[in-house]
């Protein structure tokens, strides 16, 4: 390997979100608690950001950019950009887009609530499916919509798409938007063709338009390859895309994704209302990463798979109760353990407090999250075998007849 995974890399004092501040963000409104850990001592398993380095690349690109000494008002202006990226998505999905439809956001989150005010009239509807990334909650309430959920039918932890009830959800007319994630957080599922085709036909021809968040799709597991929603459908331009370099190479800091909006009304009332500066440093970032990333993910990709190999064998062996499948795609492990917690309890806090994870809980996850901790694995093999130690400790010393 020409990169090392394996290095373990402070990240205290760096206004990390990870390190630093998950006390406010896992635990706001329970400062009470106490941990009988310092911060220092958790295993982090929780947000989706990676603990590997950046890649040097893109490091460099950034300190080229630095050299430059200026860092005034900057916006994407370098035909270069556009070109790094659709060279990336045709040599990654054989697909591309013409250039006028791009558009950057600081941010896919911020993307999602912006599309929802600009697409949707105040008393109508967005459908998801269920489990679900919280914010596409979010972005709904925010907005002052009603969320309208189909849950995924679980088949022994195998995800699909219930479409009949997704399809008596979409006809009703106040269902404007669906907002779907492909490939799907947090269960890891990379849709099939004939999966988007379905729900994309469901959509077209109940009027709904689709903003596919498709910010997991570099992080498949070697050998599978990812399908833009909008490439099945060309001569749809009610398909968002949304795309960006911050999950595929750990730069969610730098705030910069891709939104695709073929679109024209629609990208106009965009560009209008849309901030438009945008940070020189984030724009360098990035058009490194897809110009100069490829040898870093391709080996991050063979890093991952190791991990959730070993996760897989680790769980079988000391856990075998837990219900879990090697995700197709994404880095992070959704595994029920419903077989060692009782419903109504505390999850987050408990692994927190008694096995010093840091994990995300199951219920976090808009709905039908029951029973389910989520794990990131993406971190040096070390790191991910102490939490999983601390994980199957604790777990085996607390069967659900035994919690209070
Ligand atoms: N969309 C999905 C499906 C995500 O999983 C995330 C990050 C974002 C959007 C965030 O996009 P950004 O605004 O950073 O461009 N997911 C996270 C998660 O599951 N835990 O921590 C972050």
């Amino acid at each position: 390997m020409k990169y090392n995974f394996d290095e373990i890399i402070d990240r205290k004092n760096t206004n990390s979100v990870n390190t630093d501040g998950f006390r406010e963000y896992m635990f706001k409104g329970r400062e009470n608690v106490k941990f009988p850990y310092k911060d220092d001592e958790f295993v982090r398993m929780w947000i989706a950001d990676m603990d590997f380095a950046t890649p040097p690349e893109i490091i460099e690109a950034i300190q080229k950019r630095l050299n430059r000494r200026i860092l005034g008002y900057s916006q994407v202006f370098d035909p270069d950009y556009y070109l790094a990226f659709s060279n990336w998505t045709t040599r990654m999905y054989d697909w591309t887009f013409p250039k006028e439809q791009l558009v950057t956001s600081p941010g896919i989150i911020p993307a999602l609530y912006e599309l929802c005010e600009y697409i949707c009239q105040p008393d109508e509807k967005v459908l998801i499916a269920t489990p679900s990334y919280a914010y596409f909650q979010s972005a709904v309430e925010f907005n002052e919509l009603e969320l309208v959920c189909s849950k995924l039918n679980d088949e022994d932890g195998h995800y699909a798409i219930n479409y009949e009830d997704f399809e008596t959800k979409a006809k009703d007319p106040k269902v404007t938007l669906c907002i779907f994630c492909n490939p799907h957080n947090p269960t890891g599922r990379l849709w099939k063709e004939e999966e988007l085709r379905k729900v994309g036909d469901i959509c077209l021809r109940n009027n709904v338009w689709i903003i596919s968040d498709e910010i997991h799709c570099d992080l498949l597991r070697t050998g599978l390859s990812h399908t833009p929603f909008a490439k099945l459908f060309p001569h749809s331009d009610r398909i968002i895309t949304c795309m960006a370099p911050s999950k595929t190479f750990n730069m969610a800091g730098l705030m910069f994704s891709n939104v695709i909006i073929p679109n024209k009304p629609l990208r106009e009332l965009w560009l209008r209302r849309h901030y438009t500066f945008k940070n020189p440093l984030s724009i360098a970032a990035t058009q490194a990463a897809y110009e100069h990333g490829q040898d870093w993910h391709k080996e991050l990709l063979q890093y991952l798979d190791g991990n959730f190999k070993f996760t897989d064998e680790f769980l079988r062996k000391h856990l075998p109760e837990a219900e879990f499948k090697i995700p197709e795609a994404t880095y992070l492990a959704w595994i029920n353990i419903r077989e060692y917690i009782s419903e109504g309890e505390d999850v987050k806090v408990l692994f927190a407090a008694q096995a010093g994870v840091l994990l995300e809980d199951g219920n976090m996850f808009v709905d039908h999250g029951q029973g389910y901790i989520r794990l990131n694995l993406a971190c040096p093999r070390a790191v991910l075998e102490k939490g999983l130690q601390r994980i199957s400790v604790f777990l085996n010393s607390h069967r659900p007849s035994m919690s209070v």
